[in-house]
């Protein structure tokens, strides 16, 4: 049993090992109403068809129950989670200051590395959570048992950080801390340990009240309610998640975002005065802040390795940049970018040919 010592312990321990904050969480009991909420919003979001072609997030076990709906589903000893958040916010731009029409968006959690290399936020959250995962089994000689997960585990992470008191669930369902703001990358570590009733967390206070401004500034209208995304229709999961080609209709709505988007971010008040990162784990490399698309373009397979290995892009491959690159073109109004255009339309990619062609219609109405 974790007694509220053990949760200060832990706390200080996590900021110990490089976090900015840390809370526990219970995994709330089984037959609790809050259990069967969770598990029936996740189900029925999937069922909605809101996570779009994300087929890791639609895992179920042989009953047919989703494992993200019930986390016990998967570890059936969880009793609490330890949810950890480092803050990636880095000296720069937002992505609604107005920018050249020659520039692309690279979401701000993906700017990281140093000199051409890039790094990859779970490198840099993975260790710190085994540090601490491994003075807590240390303190409680190897009796529990612990995973350390950051995005893989079947774990509703924002959940869990809203219910340790790390942030709320803005309207723009990301979980913000109401000192550090949003720009937060969240890590966990699911355990056996249970706490004791004493040592809980209050959740974080909702603190959106009638604000609005990221709903209404969400280009593809992806947030449908608060707190509530058609993933499918983000640009975030449009350029770094789906495969292929893109819906014709949302293409114009992507703007120059070319991996990821920050625009329901960027707009919240609470990040006005969102401090930047003190750990300098994850730097900002200039050249990814309003990128050139004409330099995006022109990497070729090893210069897209150098700049990118290791980082959030090399999952999305060179390739599915380039797509998003191209309808990224066909969105700035910039015609010196149709010889690029037109190369790009004979590609035997698939994906970027068509991509291709649509921008060249964008840019040659006639
Ligand atoms: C799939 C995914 C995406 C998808 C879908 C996003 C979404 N809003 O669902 C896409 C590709 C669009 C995406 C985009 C981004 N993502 Co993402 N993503 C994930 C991932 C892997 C799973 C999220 C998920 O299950 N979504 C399904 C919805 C229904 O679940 P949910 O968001 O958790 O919300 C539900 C629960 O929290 C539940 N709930 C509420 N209270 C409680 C209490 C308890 C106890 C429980 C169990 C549940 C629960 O109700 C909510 C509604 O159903 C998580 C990592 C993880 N394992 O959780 C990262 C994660 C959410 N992403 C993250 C980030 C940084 C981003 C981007 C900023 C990246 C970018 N710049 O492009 C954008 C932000 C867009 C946005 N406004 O959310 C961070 C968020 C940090 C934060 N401050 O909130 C996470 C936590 C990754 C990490 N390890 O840091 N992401
Ligand atoms: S990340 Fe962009 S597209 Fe996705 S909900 Fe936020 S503003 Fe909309
Ligand atoms: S923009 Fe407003 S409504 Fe949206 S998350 Fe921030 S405070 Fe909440």
């Amino acid at each position: 049993m974790l007694t509220r010592a053990d949760r200060d312990w832990i706390e200080a321990r996590a900021l110990a090992a490089g976090f900015d904050l840390a809370g526990i969480a219970t995994v709330p009991a089984e037959t609790s109403v809050e259990a069967g909420q969770n598990d029936l919003r996740f189900t029925e979001w999937i069922a909605a068809g809101h996570a779009g072609e994300m087929e890791y997030l639609k895992r179920a076990n042989e009953a047919g129950e989703l494992l993200r709906g019930d986390l016990r589903r998967a570890m059936p000893w969880a009793k609490s989670v330890i949810v950890c958040a480092l803050n990636y916010n880095a000296n720069g731009p937002r992505s609604i200051e107005p920018a050249p029409a020659t520039a692309g968006w690279i979401a701000r959690y993906a700017w990281s590395g140093r000199e051409t290399k890039g790094s990859d936020y779970h490198d840099v959250l993975l260790p710190r959570l085994r540090a601490v995962e491994s003075e807590l089994k240390q303190r409680f000689n190897d009796a529990c048992e612990t995973r350390c997960y950051v995005d893989t585990g079947p774990v509703l992470e924002r959940g869990y950080a809203k219910r340790a008191g790390v942030g709320w669930i803005g309207k723009n369902t990301c979980v913000i801390n109401q000192q550090q703001g949003s720009w937060l990358l969240l890590g966990v570590i699911v355990t056996s340990l249970e706490l004791a009733a004493d040592a809980w967390a209050l959740p974080a206070a909702d603190r959106c009240g009638s604000c609005t401004r990221c709903i209404d500034a969400c280009p593809t209208d992806a947030l449908i309610a608060p707190g509530q995304m058609d993933a499918s229709r983000c640009i975030a999961y449009l350029t770094i998640e789906k495969k292929g080609s893109i819906a014709e209709d949302l293409r114009p709505l992507m703007g120059r975002q070319v991996f990821g988007c920050d625009i329901c971010q960027d707009v919240c008040p609470w990040n006005r005065r969102a401090p930047i990162a003190t750990s300098d784990a994850l730097p900002a490399r200039s050249e990814l802040v309003n990128p050139a698309l004409e330099w995006l373009a022109g990497m070729d397979g090893a210069t897209f390795n150098r700049w990118f290995r290791g980082s959030p892009l090399e999952r999305t491959r060179r390739k599915r940049v380039l797509r998003n690159v191209a309808i990224a073109m066909g969105n700035s109004g910039e015609r010196s970018f149709l010889p690029q255009l037109e190369s790009w339309a004979s590609s035997d990619d698939a994906a970027l040919a068509e991509a291709a062609a649509w921008a060249i219609r964008q840019l040659s109405p006639e």
